[in-house]
């Protein structure tokens, strides 16, 4: 309860939550595609509390629609920033959770937010998870089709962790496979993981999706992931989400 009040609190208060930004790369350019925006939360007593655990009780008190909508605004904010300093071709990528998808008013809230910020529909990505695309209801397709109409990117977040059929790929216009972690983790030495990985690269290039490889560490998973053709990366081994100072400093100045 006490965790419940701060969070309704904090988002009522300037400057508790703020978000860092970890980059994606590409492997063929050696240039960063975009970031994935992920939220912090600096607690008055607690100090940085992970979204792992405010995440959850956002969503399980509502709160997570307002939440959500802030990080989406700043995320825009912050993308468009850059984009009048000339980096135009980035995208941020922003998590959606399924309450938030589910809301009636989604699709208004998007345009709306690109109003505000002025950032151009095409430097906006929406994560989903595999969860939520698999309930495969009509309300689902209308509204990922309302979105792509926008202009914005759609990406399939933690993919190949749900239980899905591969049929409702085909319904979507998604735009980006985001291989699980999971399976990015031990792919060096899981004969199981790798294949999995293999079919997943196949699919997205059958399917002509993009394809990113998240939580990736080492030099041998992007050898890996090299030689069977995905080419963009996210992970560690390039960088740590930062906050955009920092993202800037690190990844701009070299390009
Ligand atoms: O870096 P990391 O610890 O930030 O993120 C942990 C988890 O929290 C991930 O599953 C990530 O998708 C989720 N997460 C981070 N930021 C957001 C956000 O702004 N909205 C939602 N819905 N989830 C987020
Ligand atoms: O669920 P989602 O894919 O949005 O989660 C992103 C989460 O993965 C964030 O918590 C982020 O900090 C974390 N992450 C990103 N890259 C790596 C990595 O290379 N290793 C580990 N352990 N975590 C990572
Ligand atoms: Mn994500
Ligand atoms: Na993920």
């Amino acid at each position: 309860i006490k965790l419940e009040n701060d969070l309704y609190k904090a988002l009522n208060e300037e400057n508790s939550f703020m978000l860092h930004y970890q980059p994606k790369m590409n492997l063929e350019t050696n240039e960063m595609i975009g970031m994935e925006a992920l939220i912090r939360w600096d607690h008055p007593d607690l100090g940085l509390v992970p979204p792992q655990t405010f995440i959850p009780l956002a969503e399980e008190t509502g709160l997570i629609t307002r939440l959500g909508e802030w990080v989406l605004k700043e995320a825009c904010k912050q993308m468009n920033q850059w984009y009048m300093k000339g980096y135009k071709d980035w995208t941020v990528s922003v998590n959606l959770s399924p309450q938030q998808f589910n809301q009636n008013n989604l699709v208004n809230v998007v345009m709306r937010v690109l109003n505000e910020t002025h950032l151009p529909a095409e430097n906006l990505e929406l994560e989903l998870t595999e969860n939520l695309i698999i309930h495969n209801t009509c309300k689902t397709t209308t509204t990922i089709k309302k979105l792509k109409n926008l202009g914005i990117k759609i990406s399939i977040d933690d993919f190949g962790t749900g239980y899905s059929s591969l049929g409702y790929l085909k319904n979507f216009p998604v735009d980006t496979l985001k291989i699980d972690k999971s399976f990015i983790d031990d792919i060096t030495t899981n004969k199981n993981n790798a294949a999995i990985t293999d079919t997943i690269i196949t699919l997205a290039n059958s399917l002509k999706l993009d394809v990113i490889a998240e939580g990736v560490e080492t030099q041998d998973q992007i050898d890996f992931l090299q030689g069977r053709g995905c080419y963009l990366i996210q992970g560690f081994f390039f960088s740590r989400p930062l906050p955009p100072g920092q993202l800037i400093e690190e990844f701009a100045k070299k390009h």
